[in-house]
């Protein structure tokens, strides 16, 4: 397939917009497609009340009749979904048999009888599908499908977009529409910040108190840590049947759900809980303001050890995910600097400082590789912040390069796999104007717009291939201390997010703001008809 005609001209009878509320799908999406190659000569595909979803192979199903639910949100029709590829007019078949080594490659060849959506797994399909959804635009009655093949893989396999549940506690209906909101740009990573200084929010049946008088805390500040306080208790929690009902949600948009246990800092909601596990005893109460707490789990007790096993036993069973992210961020040591407990495990153990890091940073890698082994026990693997890599890594762990880009190069060249998520290009919870009306964001001296974000190129061109291959993707991260709803969440993803998203997706020689501008419109009118809250300064 050439690719040389992506920005080929529109066939003229696709300008023409008939009577009767009829529109012409544009493949010019979001994500853009790799290639595509428009049939000027044929005639397209008419969408009308008697079209058909055909789907030919069982694992399809949901996404025939998601693809089914799209169209009628789109076009007010749905689709029949039926088995089998016997229809042979006025069908949309589904097939999962496409021949590539990118298990995530779809291809779409529309002709005026039929749409094939040939994937190279369902997940492939499922993206196919995006394409075709976002195609049609919002609003649209009866749609014609301009005679076109396309072809498409994304250039990452790890594309992900975090959510922090703790500083701001989401309901699962919001976290599904989180959800929904990935699926739409083509991601297929959701990373759940679960746990964290000011709340504990996955129930853990071994330990309730986790939950009990972990999950809320009495106040929370008002702005950017001031003195001040609103008397407003904060809290929630997941239930496990929640978790699973979100993760199955997740598991039929094709979108993995990694969990996060922070530890063994950021833990002051677990210390809460279980005064005993800190180095001081407590009392401990949950945060009610932002930043770091010194207070962290005793690296010195057992039973600090034991709480981790007992959590990530009940994590595992829970999802799926091949990966678990045990945090391992911002973990002051100025506690176990003083903690008989820490510093007779630092003796028994024989830590000592060396050029590179202290015996405290040497004992959070005993602790994180404590964790690690835990989860490769039952067959997972962990992913942690890049601190990680402080007192030595634990085998085999990736890294989530955050404090910009570093943490990330230097684990490619240790032979480390990363994620790239530097702040300074995809921290969402950072403001995106300048504006004196922006609502109160991180700052952090970078103000994170959409062209910023778009331009982000996360492989080091100076890398050796084999160092290229380690950067397994790119993910975008929400913190939530200033996020106090989904409705506001929104308007810090969106459409950043739709920036991200040719990041992750598109090849880096194939990026084009300018042009990406003139696309954002048609998904800027789907995020109004499923009524998210868009920021707007790109269009001003
Ligand atoms: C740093 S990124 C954190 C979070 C904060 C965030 C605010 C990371 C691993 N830790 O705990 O919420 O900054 O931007």
């Amino acid at each position: 397939m050439n690719s040389n005609i992506k920005k080929c001209i529109i066939p003229a009878a696709a300008i023409i917009v008939s009577a009767c509320n009829s529109t012409i799908a544009d493949y010019n999406v979001i994500p853009a497609p790799s290639e595509i190659e428009w049939n000027n000569e044929a005639e397209g595909f008419r969408l009308n009340r008697n079209t058909v979803i055909a789907y030919t192979s069982a694992e399809l199903k949901r996404d025939a009749e998601l693809c089914a639910d799209y169209i009628d949100e789109l076009t007010g029709i749905r689709p029949t979904v039926t088995e089998g590829s016997s229809a042979a007019e006025n069908v949309i078949v589904l097939s999962d048999g496409l021949d590539s080594e990118n298990a995530e490659a779809y291809r779409i060849n529309v002709g005026q009888q039929k749409i094939q959506i040939d994937g190279a797994s369902p997940a492939g399909t499922f993206y196919g599908i995006q394409t075709l959804r976002k195609s049609i635009g919002a609003g649209a009655g009866r749609v014609t499908f301009p005679a076109a093949k396309i072809g498409d893989a994304p250039r990452f396999a790890y594309r992900g977009a975090h959510l922090d549940v703790a500083r701001h506690f989401f309901p699962a209906d919001s976290v599904k529409i989180f959800i929904d909101m990935l699926a739409l740009h083509n991601v297929n990573r959701f990373h759940w910040h679960l746990t964290d200084d000011q709340g504990w929010r996955i129930e853990i049946k071994s330990r309730p108190e986790l939950t009990t008088k972990g999950s809320v805390r009495k106040c929370t500040v008002i702005g950017a840590n001031t003195d001040q306080y609103d008397s407003v208790p904060h809290g929630g929690f997941y239930t496990q049947e929640e978790i699973r009902d979100i993760v199955s949600y997740a598991a039929d948009r094709h979108i993995t759900v990694i969990p996060e246990i922070d530890m063994p800092g950021h833990m002051q909601a677990a210390l809460t809980a279980y005064p005993e596990l800190g180095c001081t005893g407590g009392p401990y109460e949950l945060w009610c303001r932002w930043g770091i707490s010194e207070d962290v789990l005793c690296a010195g007790n057992d039973e600090s050890y034991r709480l981790v096993d007992d959590v990530l036993a009940e994590v595992v069973e829970l999802f799926p995910s091949e990966y678990i992210h045990i945090g391992g961020d911002e973990c002051p040591k100025v506690r176990w600097e003083k903690c008989p407990a820490c510093q007779a495990r630092i003796q028994a153990l024989g830590l000592k400082d060396d050029a590179h890091s202290t015996a405290e940073q040497k004992l959070q890698t005993v602790f994180m590789t404590h964790a690690s082994d835990v989860l490769k026990s039952r067959g997972r693997k962990v992913i942690g912040w890049d601190e990680m890599l402080e007192g030595g890594c634990p085998e085999g762990a990736v890294i989530m390069s955050w404090r910009g880009e570093a943490g990330g190069i230097q684990a490619a060249k240790m032979g480390h796999n990363a994620i790239m998520t530097p702040c300074e290009y995809c921290y969402f919870d950072f403001k995106q104007s300048d504006a004196p009306s922006e609502p109160q964001a991180a700052h952090w001296g970078v103000t994170l717009g959409v062209e910023r974000v778009y331009n982000y190129e996360p492989v080091p061109e100076s890398f050796t291939d084999e160092q290229k291959a380690r950067i397994l993707g790119v993910q975008a991260n929400l913190w939530a201390e200033y996020v106090p709803t989904m409705r506001h969440a929104q308007y810090m993803e969106l459409p950043r997010l739709a920036a991200m998203s040719e990041v992750q997706w598109c090849a880096s020689g194939k990026k084009d703001y300018e042009d990406f501008l003139t696309r954002v419109p048609r998904l800027a009118a789907i995020y109004e008809l499923y009524g998210y809250n868009y920021a707007r300064h790109i269009f001003e």
